[in-house]
C-alpha cells in the first residue's frame, strides 16, 4: 500500500508530494532501544537487552534508521504468543516494521533456557499478524541465531511445550495431542482409530481382498434356502471386507432405511465329502459350515475387531455361541 502525502503551497501553487511505503512503521512504545542509521556498508546493532543484529554489506540498499528494542506482550499489535509455548525472551521489536533487506541479516537473541534438554526456537510476527517459527541457524550459549530478510517482532519460545499429551511427539508426528497412545511410534491396535498416525485406521487387521473370496457360488442351507455368495454379497448382505476365513457383512437396508447396527462378522469352515457311487464314480459334495459370530454392530471396525470366537470342532452339534453352525451345500 502506498501513501501519498501532498502539501499544497499557496504561493505559486506548488504541489509537493512524497511517496512512502506505509508498512514501514516505528512503534513509540518500545524500550531498551538502540537506534542507528545503517547504509550499504552494513552494521552490527546490539540492544541493551542483548539482541544483536548483524547486517552484512549490501543488505541495506537505502540508508535507513534501524532500531532494536523491546515491547510488552500486551502492546497493541503484538500477536498473542502461541498457547503452550512459554516465553523465553523479551519480545524484540526490530523496526521499522516492514523493513526488508537485500541479503540475509543475522539476528541473535538471548533466552532464559539453561536446561540443555529444552530447546529454544525463534518465532517472528508482523504487527497484527501471526507468529511463525523460524529455522534455527545456531545456538551459541544462552543465545539463538536465525537469519531473516524482514523486520518486525521476534521472540524466543520453548520447543516441545506443544506436546500436550506428553508422548514425546508433536506436529505431524502426533495426530492426536490428547491421546498419548497415538503417535508415529505407537503400534496399530484394532480399535477403529489410527494409532500410528499413518492416515489409516486398523490397517494391519483388515482383510486381504486382493485374493478371491474362496466360497463364492450357489449354496443351499440346511433350512432349504438358496444363498448366493459373490465377492460383493452374501445373500442380501453386502460384503464389506473379507479374508480367507472370515467375512464382514452389512445387513441389507430395511423398509425404513439404513439399519442402525448393520455390521456382522461371519466365519466358516469348508468340508468336502467324497463318496464312491455304485457305478464307481466319485461323488464330491461340498459343504460350508458358517457361524455369524458377532452381529448387530454399529461400525465396521466393531466387526473387524470383534474378539468373539467359534469352535469348529463339531459344527453340527454346537460351537457357534449356543447353537450349531449352519450347514450349506454347494448346488
Ligand atoms: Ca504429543
Ligand atoms: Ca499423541
Ligand atoms: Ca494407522
Ligand atoms: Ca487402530
Amino acid at each position: 500500500m502506498k501513501l501519498r502525502i501532498c502539501a499544497v503551497f499557496a504561493l505559486g501553487a506548488v504541489l509537493a508530494c512524497s511517496k512512502t511505503n506505509v508498512v514501514n512503521t516505528t512503534n513509540n512504545n518500545t524500550f531498551n532501544n538502540i537506534t542507528q542509521v545503517v547504509g550499504s556498508m552494513g552494521a552490527r546493532l546490539e540492544s541493551p537487552g542483548g539482541a544483536i543484529l548483524d547486517i552484512p554489506p549490501g543488505a541495506v540498499v537505502v540508508e535507513t534508521e534501524l532500531s532494536v528494542g523491546e515491547v510488552s506482550p500486551d502492546e497493541m499489535g503484538v500477536p498473542t504468543i502461541p498457547d503452550m509455548r512459554p516465553l523465553q525472551s523479551p519480545i524484540f521489536a526490530l523496526e521499522p516494521h516492514g523493513q526488508t533487506f537485500a541479503d540475509d541479516i543475522t539476528i541473535t537473541l538471548p533466552h532464559m533456557i539453561t536446561d540443555p534438554n529444552r530447546l529454544p526456537e525463534v518465532w517472528r510476527a508482523d504487527p497484527g499478524g501471526t507468529w511463525q517459527k523460524l529455522e534455527t541457524l545456531a545456538t551459541p550459549a544462552g543465545r539463538i541465531q536465525v537469519t531473516s530478510r524482514t523486520f518486525s517482532y521476534y521472540v524466543v519460545l520453548e520447543f516441545g511445550s506443544d506436546d500436550q499429551d506428553g508422548d514425546g511427539y508433536t506436529g505431524d508426528d502426533d495426530c492426536d495431542e490428547n491421546d498419548p497412545q497415538k503417535n508415529i511410534a505407537a503400534a496399530e491396535i484394532c480399535d477403529g482409530l489410527d494409532n500410528n498416525c499413518n492416515g489409516s485406521s486398523d490397517e494391519v487387521f483388515t482383510g486381504d481382498t486382493s485374493q478371491p473370496l474362496p466360497i463364492t457360488g450357489e449354496w443351499t442351507d440346511n433350512f432349504g434356502s438358496s444363498v448366493s455368495i459373490t465377492s460383493e454379497n452374501w445373500g442380501d448382505q453386502e460384503i464389506i471386507d473379507y479374508d480367507q476365513d472370515w467375512i464382514i457383512t452389512k445387513s441389507a437396508m430395511s423398509d425404513v432405511g439404513e439399519m442402525d447396527n448393520p455390521f456382522n462378522r461371519i466365519v466358516w469352515v469348508e468340508e468336502v465329502n467324497e463318496q464312491v457311487a455304485e457305478d464307481g464314480r466319485t461323488i464330491i459334495t461340498r459343504y460350508l459350515w458358517f457361524c455369524t459370530i458377532d452381529y448387530g454392530l454399529a461400525y465396521y471396525w466393531n466387526a473387524l475387531c470383534s474378539s468373539k470366537m467359534a469352535d469348529s470342532s463339531d459344527p453340527s452339534s454346537g460351537g457357534c455361541g449356543d447353537s450349531p453352525w449352519i450347514q450349506m451345500t454347494k448346488n
